[in-house]
């Protein structure tokens, strides 16, 4: 059997029930296969791919904690520190009640050649929780972020796992976590980011993944000849990724008319009023049924369907397989030229064929959501040198990443014969650093 299909194969039979992880490796090894099949001698006697897919270390813990009417409630902590050959391991914390081990390895996974594209030095790691902060009072959040912090804390530092925010995890987790993490270990560094501007944060890591999305997407589109500016763009979700991504498209000119939250998805035709939006969900952690107080005209529903709006640039920036094969045909027939996706892997693997097959332009989210983590690395130099940059300096660095990031795998697809499948060159151009350093430091 082929050493890829090998792979595959032992991956599905090794890890059963964890088919997000399947998922996750079968796209990035299908890519990877002319760059195996150049290699395959070298690659098979290291072992590289086995060692590639299998975690350096994944620690589970259990996260007891107080309600606030005194109830014990436990759940499951995890962290992956899936590959250190390029830095220490960075990466999100998601807390959400559907988080098993299966879904932290497929983000822990993709995060390694993410990090890599970014060109910072920075490893692949993820982690978080079945917690579900809705419905939570700020105490009960806070007793649930100790608790966590109070295992979590044996593993991380600022120069060895570096977490960061991800689904259900912002502001106010990190807040907690860094506090936690400083009374244990005595130690104030910049063991997180996404930390609050006033110890330690980083100007525009808050708008960092959603801003990217767009620099990365306009320098795409500018690339086939088309401009953002006056295009029709359709966005899912309602949170970090995708709030500041409406903000930047409406910026640079194009108009937003979709949204989302887990319940629902608003329609405006005007335009989504982004201000309206960060007040319902990221000030008064509400659901979307609230933007129809705030524009009249809009329309809200139940469940999903936002990819049923006619769109030229559509956004993928909620969750995991969020964009079925169904809505990618939906989106083609309706007459979409561009799909970037701010979510990991918010696409279907069938859904991103359909869309390729159909020349219409796609980037992963390991290429076009890496502007979060990228910012992140960002944050790390300057807690390093105990120093803060502007917004603008901060910005512009980011826009320049992203930039760079385009060229990079458009450059690595090109170079397989693979033009404009930006698939294939974000795996193979992630892959090549990693692998390189993976050589040169042995078999570890
Ligand atoms: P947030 O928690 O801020 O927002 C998530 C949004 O997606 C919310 O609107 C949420 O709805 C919705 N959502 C979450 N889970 C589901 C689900 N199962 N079904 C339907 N809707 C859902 O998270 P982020 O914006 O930070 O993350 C969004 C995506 O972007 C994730 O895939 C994450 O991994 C990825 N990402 C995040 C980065 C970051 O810097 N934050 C960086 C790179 C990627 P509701 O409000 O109802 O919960
Ligand atoms: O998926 C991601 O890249 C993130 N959630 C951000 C990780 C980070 O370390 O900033």
């Amino acid at each position: 059997m082929d050493y890829v299909d090998e792979v595959i194969a032992r991956v599905v039979k090794e890890n059963p029930n964890e088919p997000e992880f399947h998922q996750a490796v079968r796209e990035v090894l299908e890519s990877l296969r002319p760059v195996v099949k150049e290699h395959e001698d070298a690659y098979r006697r290291d072992a590289l791919l086995e060692r590639l897919v299998n975690p350096e270390r994944q620690i589970k813990f259990r996260v007891p904690w107080i309600d606030d009417n005194g109830q014990v409630h436990v759940n499951t902590g995890y962290r992956v520190q899936f590959n250190s050959a390029i830095g220490p391991y960075k990466g999100g914390l998601r807390l959400h009640p559907s988080v098993n081990l299966g879904i932290i390895k497929f983000l822990g996974f993709e995060q390694i050649f993410k990090n890599s594209l970014t060109g910072l030095p920075i490893g692949g790691g993820k982690g978080g929780s079945d917690f579900d902060p809705k419905g939570k009072s700020d105490r009960e959040v806070m007793a649930f972020c100790q608790s966590f912090m109070s295992e979590l804390c044996k593993y991380i530092g600022a120069d060895t796992d570096i977490p960061a925010g991800d689904i259900g995890t912002g502001a106010r987790e990190i807040g907690y976590m860094f506090g936690e993490y400083k009374k244990l270990r005595g130690l104030f560094e910049g063991v997180l980011t996404g930390k609050g501007l006033s110890y330690g944060g980083s100007l525009a890591r808050t708008e960092a993944t959603g801003y990217g999305l767009l620099y990365i997407t306009e320098e795409m589109l500018k690339c086939h000849g088309q401009d953002i500016a006056g295009k029709t763009v359709t966005v899912s979700g309602s949170g970090n990724v995708a709030i500041y991504a409406m903000e930047k498209a409406q910026q640079l000119g194009a108009k937003v008319v979709t949204c989302s939250d887990s319940t629902g998805w608003v329609y405006d035709p005007d335009g989504i009023d982004v201000a309206a939006v960060k007040e319902i969900k990221e000030a008064n952690r509400l659901r979307l049924t609230e933007y129809k107080k705030y524009r009249p005209n809009a329309q809200y529903f139940e469940g999903r369907g936002v990819w049923r709006i006619p769109c030229d640039v559509a956004l993928p920036c909620a969750t995991q397989n969020e964009l079925t094969l169904a809505d990618a045909e939906l989106l083609v027939k309706n007459g979409v030229i561009a799909v970037a996706e701010g979510a990991n892997m918010p696409t279907t693997s069938e859904a991103t064929d359909y869309l390729q097959k159909n020349g219409i332009l796609f980037l992963p989210g390991k290429a076009s959501n890496a502007g979060g983590v990228a910012t992140s690395a960002l944050e790390m130099s300057q807690n390093s040198e105990r120093l803060h940059w502007s917004f603008d300096q901060v910005d512009a660095q980011l826009k320049e990443i992203m930039v760079d990031l385009y060229h990079h795998i458009d450059e690595a697809a090109k170079r397989y014969g693979e033009e404009g499948n930006y698939v294939d060159g974000a795996n193979i151009a992630g892959f090549e650093k990693v692998v390189d350093a993976m050589t040169m430091q042995g078999i570890v």
